[in-house]
């Protein structure tokens, strides 16, 4: 459709971007990972208004992450290793209570792209007759519901009865024919399985998996 040539979402653009996050050194590019997530947020504010209140708030960490990439100490937020390990040297991790650490706010975006992982997956492999409320619900369910309140919970089940049906997704996407829906759906999964991965490794090996 008309759309998919314009400056509109399109999922190649999620691909390139979390693709060009990753260097040689398997190291994760704080920047360029963020402009994957500016991708994802184009995408749900064309989902409609009852998406904005998860987009707010994926805009909320974004904006943390990018205020602290301003500071004077900005520099140190030029990689995912580089901003742990300098919020590390200078006692900036809480591991007690909720801070705007770039660690622990990092952390909920990181745990999101599982989900998202999870939900282009199921959606590459679904078929005519899957529900795309299911496949979100089922891909939550896994990835991300047990670090949500109650509240949350509720309030995201809610929001993905609305969710469009999956011709309406793949036309909002920009992939034009069904057939290819599998293949680019896997190619953007194995992009964000990479950059996952490697964060993964970042936080584990920091013991930071659990951060408040
Ligand atoms: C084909 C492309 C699909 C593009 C989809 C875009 C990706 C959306 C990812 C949404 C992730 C949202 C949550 C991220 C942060 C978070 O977990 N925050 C919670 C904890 O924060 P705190 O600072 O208090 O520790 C916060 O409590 C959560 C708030 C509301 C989020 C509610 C549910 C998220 C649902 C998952 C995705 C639904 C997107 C539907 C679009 C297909």
């Amino acid at each position: 459709s008309k759309h998919c040539s314009g400056q509109d979402f399109q999922i190649s653009r999620v691909l390139v971007s979390f693709n060009s996050a990753v260097t040689k050194e398997e190291e994760v590019l704080l920047e360029q990972y963020l402009v994957g997530w500016d991708e994802l947020i184009k995408f749900m504010e064309a989902l409609g208004t009852v998406f904005s209140f998860i987009s707010q708030e994926v805009k909320g960490k974004i904006g943390i992450l990018r205020e602290l990439q301003s500071t004077a100490r900005g520099n140190e937020y030029y990689s995912v290793r580089s901003m742990m390990d300098h919020e590390l040297r200078h006692n900036l991790v809480n591991f007690h209570k909720q801070t705007n650490s770039g660690c622990r706010t990092l952390l909920r975006l990181h745990r999101a792209l599982k989900w998202l992982e999870l939900f282009l997956h199921k959606l590459g492999m679904s078929s005519d007759e899957s529900n795309t409320s299911d496949l979100c619900q089922e891909a939550y369910n896994e990835a991300l519901a047990p670090y949500h309140s109650w509240l949350v919970r509720q309030a995201a089940s809610m929001a993905f009865l609305a969710l469009p049906e999956r011709k309406v997704f793949f036309d909002i996407v920009c992939i034009e024919h069904e057939g290819e829906a599998q293949l680019v759906l896997e190619r953007t999964v194995r992009s964000i399985v990479r950059v996952y991965n490697i964060m993964q490794e970042a936080y584990h090996s920091r013991g930071m998996l659990n951060l408040p």
